[in-house]
């Protein structure tokens, strides 16, 4: 082991601190991995902050070598957080305390000088449901109550990681200081980390964001279950933009945990993008060439169970297509000098919902996860391997089915074996179809940008914004049909504008005007809007969807090729008759049916979302959005 026994601190045992004041007499500690001459004055500064807040017993600097995974692979498996599963290649079964399953929004915060820079400013004190704020006071008492010797007993580590290709110019550095392992190996695959990137720190600007992560433990001292330490009481997730700070306890699931995704690259990301004139969002980017080798990248934006994954890695069942992944969940977006959209993913692996996902509906991610991988919350196999819901038809005959509870299953339970939230943490360049591009530290220029959600009534499987306005005011009138929470039953069309409404860093209405300002920056692209799953009078999937799709890509490629494929339409822009390639499709498509417009469905949404906008975002979203919102009344009216 590479104990190197350096004094990260200048010494002499002080009482532990009692509060958030970081200037109180360090501790003294050792590093029992990694060196600190490593880390920058600023780096160093910070990890001397949380040593002496959360008193740990040792710190490690994690370096991100396969020595290093072995290492805590071994720990992790000595402390019974992570099983092997001998199936496969290095792969491993993580089962979290059954209450740490999920993100918590409603434990979610990000703190502001003044309220209405976090969210928007509602009405008749309309519970907002676009974010929520707290006060720094709140935010400091917050960590007090928590943090003070919260990883005493534990390991420090210390996690330097690159959003984006190490060194490019659209990518950024956090540091994540974690005390769980779980962590450190899941932030290993999911951004670059490790020594390189403190490489760049020291020849760069050295800026880099804060991100704090603990477990935690219950105020009652005894956690539930010693294999997942967590403290799903007192769980907080803190965001501080003006400082590029983020702190979370309590929690070691991926969305609490891993800050480098959903934290920093979305809520953080979006608040450095407003700042720097550029885009954070919740898309996934393909490339597609067609038949003549023409190539073009495209975003697209959807609410969960929209199957982004899939669409990311799509199969085109159109001939001579072929579509490549660069990411399937979050884009930053840049113009460079010549005016053009680069995106780039900051991510480097797919955390990726299990359960749907199978040979049938995305056979790319299945060669992609079985090595080198992370397994949350899934099931497991009597022969070492894993199972989730959809994966029957690769089931082995006569094996047995461990829960992720870890209790025996079988199919006549009623249960499901994985949770329904239960996921796979997988390296993306392990993805066959991976974009040759993927890495390029300029991006990858972007023709098109999809927005789309689950609607089963009224909304055509696609249509085009009129200009880059009306595409704004789409992306803000999302909506998407969601299991309801316990209480209601049964599905809701709940609306998650841009697919962002959980990951907006700061007030929405500010975050539509930032999207409108983007028009006077460089060439933007063109917007859409597809629907995938609208149902017939008799209940059934009126698009086959999947594969399929790429008919649908076809169109929107020609369009950005300037065709004139389409026709107006109270909503927007859709294919002409004729014009959306429907040959050789295997069954039947009531395409009259599939892009009808039905007036009092059209009627009803414009108010609904005229509601929604009043309600929630009020003043504060820009007059352009309510002016779309008219003109799509009056076109509608005309029906
Ligand atoms: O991911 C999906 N996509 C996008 C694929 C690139 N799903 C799964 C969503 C859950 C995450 C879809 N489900 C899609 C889709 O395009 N479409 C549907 C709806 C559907 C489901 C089944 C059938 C047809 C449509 N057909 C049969 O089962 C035979
Ligand atoms: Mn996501």
């Amino acid at each position: 082991m590479l104990l190197k026994g350096v004094q990260l601190l200048r010494g002499g045992l002080a009482s532990p601190p009692k509060c958030y004041n970081f200037r109180l007499v360090c501790r003294s500690l050792s590093v029992q991995y990694g060196d600190v001459k490593t880390l920058t004055p600023a780096v160093r500064e910070y990890v001397d902050k949380c040593v002496n807040l959360c008193q740990p017993d040792r710190v490690h600097i994690c370096d991100g070598t396969a020595a290093e995974s072995k290492l805590l692979q071994g720990l992790m498996l000595k402390q019974g957080t992570i099983l092997p599963l001998p199936k496969y290649t290095n792969c491993w079964l993580a089962r979290t305390n059954p209450a740490d399953v999920a993100r918590v929004e409603s434990k979610t915060f990000i703190s502001t000088e003044r309220k209405e820079e976090t969210v928007p400013v509602t009405p008749n004190a309309t519970p907002g449901t676009l974010g929520n704020w707290i006060s720094d006071a709140d935010l400091k008492a917050a960590i007090a109550e928590r943090f003070p010797g919260s990883m005493k007993g534990r390991t420090m580590y210390v996690i330097p990681f690159s959003m984006g290709p190490v060194g490019s110019p659209l990518s950024k550095i956090g540091i994540e200081i974690t005390d769980s392992p779980y962590v450190v190996e899941s932030m290993k695959i999911m951004t670059r980390a490790g020594t390189p990137v403190l490489d760049v720190l020291q020849q760069g600007d050295g800026q880099f964001v804060k991100c704090l992560h603990s477990v935690g433990t219950p105020a009652s001292g005894v956690q539930a279950q010693a294999s997942w330490p967590c403290d799903p009481e007192r769980t907080i997730i803190l965001h501080k933009p003006a400082e590029n700070e983020i702190v979370s306890y309590g929690s070691g699931y991926g969305g609490n945990s891993l800050l480098g995704k959903k934290c920093f690259a979305l809520r953080i990301g979006s608040t450095i993008a407003k700042r720097e004139g550029w885009l954070a969002e919740h898309m996934l980017i393909l490339g597609i060439t067609d038949p003549k080798g023409v190539k073009k990248y495209i975003t697209a934006a959807f609410p969960s169970a929209c199957g982004k994954t899939n669409l990311a890695m799509l199969n085109p069942s159109l001939a001579n297509y072929k579509v490549e992944c660069v990411g399937d969940d979050i884009a930053w977006m840049k113009f460079d000098s010549q005016g053009l959209l680069r995106a780039i993913n900051p991510e480097n692996g797919f955390f990726g919902v299990a359960p749907g996902t199978s040979k049938e509906t995305n056979p790319i991610a299945m060669s992609t996860v079985f090595k080198n991988t992370i397994f949350t919350n899934v099931a497991s196999t009597s022969d070492g391997g894993v199972y989730w819901e959809g994966m029957e038809s690769s089931l082995a005959p006569n094996v047995q089915i461990t829960d992720w509870l870890g209790n025996p299953w079988t199919k006549e339970s009623g249960k499901p074996a994985a949770h329904p939230n239960s996921r796979f943490c997988t390296p993306a360049a392990q993805c066959p179809i991976i974009d040759s591009a993927w890495e390029d530290p300029a991006g990858v220029p972007i023709s098109a940008m999809l927005f789309g959600g689950r609607r089963p009534a009224g909304v055509p499987l696609i249509y085009e914004a009129r200009d880059w306005t009306h595409g704004v005011f789409i992306g803000a009138a999302m909506r998407s049909e969601a299991t309801a929470a316990a209480e209601h039953k049964g599905k809701v069309i709940m609306h998650d504008p841009f697919a962002m409404r959980p990951f907006f860093g700061y007030n929405f209405g500010d975050y539509v005007a930032h999207w409108l300002s983007m028009e006077k920056r460089g060439k933007v692209p063109k917007i859409f809007h597809v629907n995938w799953f609208r149902k017939s009078d008799q209940g059934k999937f009126m698009w086959p969807g999947y594969g399929e799709n790429s008919r649908v890509l076809e169109w929107v490629l020609r369009r950005v090729n300037g065709e004139s494929c389409y026709v107006d339409s109270a909503i927007g822009h859709i294919p002409a008759e004729g014009e959306l390639n429907l040959a050789g499709m295997k069954e039947q498509v009531d395409v009259k049916q599939l892009f009808s417009l039905p007036k009092d469905f059209w009627t009803q949404e414009v108010e609904d979302i005229r509601n929604y906008f009043e309600s929630q975002v009020g003043a504060d979203l820009p007059a352009s959005i309510y002016a779309e919102l008219d003109k799509l009344k009056a076109r509608i009216a005309e029906l």
